[in-house]
């Protein structure tokens, strides 16, 4: 079976009902709001993004709304409270948002804030700058009136002290799950947040895709808009998420441009990379996409007033 009619014909091993292939198969209305996210916490993040919309919030509130979840939740080792640290112990976090209007916000390498979306969402709206890093990222947070704490939980600690003992070098698919939020408001209006405590162990300074525009997130209110999550470096390396916009603008489907994007990862590694990448990606008429090098990975739609867990096959 071709994967394309994999997909139209159903998902595999889903604990949620796998209705979602028939879902993106409908021609949504262009009226309908819907949220996309990545990873199984994507449903936590999806039930506050329409909460955000349902009180009168537009696509960046809820996508902002829908990050901030997971960045509170110290049980998710991958973003935000909790986080796994770099090889030093010290939670570094990184960040970006992007709205309708092509403005862009972004920090990276910021410690000790609970919430890099909402700074990185404050640097664009505040700030003539698209993004800060490090300590000037922290300090802007704190004049902006963000609390400091720290973010290294017992639970994250014993699993660095664990892993200092080999110091067995991590893949970002074995440890942590970015969360990219895509979402797309009454009006038809696109947003995107995304935010990470990057790869686990990391080298001291390390910044991956997720806070930086293009690559861990791009929105073109006119065309679509596109999230990864994944090995970092080579998102980076390909501007994943701009070029899969940019290949929804050629005529592409949503699926089919992650699958391009991917593909050319593939290809610079010999048709066989030992590492996951995966992009989410909303037309501008509400259809939506995915693909993943890999493996399988799992999105969370929310749409019609349902959110479910959908999972896909790697392309490899
Ligand atoms: C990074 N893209 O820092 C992130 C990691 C990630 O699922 O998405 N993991 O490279």
């Amino acid at each position: 079976m071709k994967r394309r009619d994999f997909i139209k014909t159903g998902a595999i091993g889903l604990a949620a009902p796998s209705a979602v292939f028939g879902e993106t198969n409908i021609k949504p209305n262009k009226n309908d709001p819907l949220i996309l996210s990545t990873w199984k916490h994507g449903l936590p993040a999806n039930d506050a993004a329409w909460k955000s919309l349902q009180n009168g919030g537009n696509a960046m509130d809820a996508a902002e709304a829908g990050a901030r979840v997971p960045e509170a939740d110290p049980s998710i080792t991958s973003v935000g409270f909790g986080g796994y640290p770099d090889e030093e112990g010290n939670v570094t976090l990184d960040a970006c948002v992007m709205d309708s209007k092509g403005n862009a916000g972004s920090v990276a390498f910021i410690q000790n804030i609970k919430h890099p979306v909402s700074v990185a969402r404050k640097v664009m709206e505040d700030t003539k700058h698209v993004m800060l890093v490090g300590e000037g990222a922290r300090q802007f947070a704190v004049s902006q009136g963000f609390e400091e704490m720290d973010l290294l939980t017992v639970e994250s600690k014993k699993a660095w002290e664990e892993w200092k003992k080999k110091r067995r070098e991590m893949t970002p698919h074995e440890t942590h799950d970015t969360i990219s939020v895509l979402a797309q408001d009454k009006n038809g209006d696109m947003a995107g947040a995304c935010t990470t405590s990057g790869w686990a162990y990391k080298l001291h300074g390390r910044v991956g895709d997720s806070p930086i525009i293009g690559a861990g997130l791009f929105v073109d209110n006119e065309i679509g808009c596109a999230a990864a999550t994944g090995l970092g470096e080579e998102v980076i390396k390909t501007t994943g998420s701009f070029l899969v916009v940019e290949l929804m603008r050629q005529g592409y489907d949503p699926t089919a441009a992650c699958e391009e994007a991917l593909n050319r990862v593939i290809k610079r590694h010999n048709g066989n990379p030992d590492f996951q990448i995966a992009y989410i990606a909303i037309r501008k008429d509400g259809e939506i996409g995915s693909a993943c090098i890999k493996g399988s990975f799992e999105y969370a739609l929310a749409r019609g007033g349902q959110n479910k867990l959908h999972k896909i096959k790697g392309l490899l």
